[in-house]
């Protein structure tokens, strides 16, 4: 079937749209039985990836080179770390520290959003290590966003100064949507899962639905409102608790 080289996806300086009609997949060293599309990386200007790994039953993730949060989207995954079992099912999550020695394997055709970012140390504080998480969305309280009960935030990892990114859900009921323009030091990665709206970045719109990625540089204005009779949810990363100056692991 031919588009004509029609897209929704975008690729600008400061942003990128990628609709599921542009992804292409890969296979990744380490990893056996799955496939990866990848949103977001260095190559992109991005300090962390963001993957979408589609897994066979029986499909493995191989050892992670950064710290590594696991979303499940779809299907089953069971996750060997710290001497436990865990059972992940679709809104199960893991947040794995760099180095923490785990596996990961599907236990039926599965997919999950993988983001990993290379730790940034706290310099000169005895500051604690970060410790493993596992946990599912559905437990987690939803803290309405600047006071608005129709735009919900769910935090999945923990916080605290050992943590150096973030990853929430946010929920927007049909025609809610962010009160301000945001423009932020830190760096997004973006997986619409529920309903659509209209994304405002930089100085384009994009209409969105599920299954579409979004990465946004730092300080890349960024506005959503969501549309339509259901929902609109995304699950998004971000940067976060390291100053701007202090060295970065890429960078040395
Ligand atoms: O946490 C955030 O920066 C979030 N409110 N940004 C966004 O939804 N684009
Ligand atoms: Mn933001």
């Amino acid at each position: 079937m031919h588009h004509l080289g029609i897209t929704r996806s975008s690729l600008k300086p400061d942003h990128l749209l990628q609709t599921p009609n542009t992804f292409i997949r890969t296979p990744l060293a380490g990893a056996a039985g799955v496939e990866f599309v990848v949103h977001a990386a260095p190559q992109l200007g991005a300090r962390f990836t963001q993957m979408t790994a589609e897994f066979a039953a029986g499909g493995t993730l191989g050892p992670a080179p950064a710290q590594r949060f696991i979303y499940v989207l779809e299907g089953e995954l069971e996750l060997r770390a710290g001497g436990k079992e865990h059972i992940l099912a679709p809104g199960g999550f893991a947040f794995l520290p760099q180095g923490a020695p785990h596996s990961v394997r599907a236990l039926a055709n599965s997919r999950a959003a993988v983001i990993e970012k290379p730790y940034e140390p706290l310099v000169g504080e005895n500051s604690e290590a970060p410790e493993i998480c596992v946990g599912s969305e559905a437990a987690i309280a939803a803290v309405p966003l600047m006071g608005d009960e129709a735009l919900r935030v769910r935090s999945l990892m923990p916080d605290g100064p050992a943590y150096d990114f973030a990853v929430n859900t946010m929920t927007y009921d049909p025609g809610a949507a962010l009160s301000m323009v945001e423009i932020h030091v830190m760096e997004h990665g973006l997986l619409m899962l529920e309903g659509g709206g209209i994304y405002k970045l930089s100085d384009s719109w994009y209409p969105v639905e599920a299954g579409d990625f979004i990465w946004m540089a730092p300080y890349c204005p960024q506005w959503f409102g969501a549309l339509g009779k259901r929902p609109a949810k995304y699950l998004i990363y971000k940067d976060w608790r390291r100053h701007p100056l202090a060295p970065h692991p890429r960078e040395g």
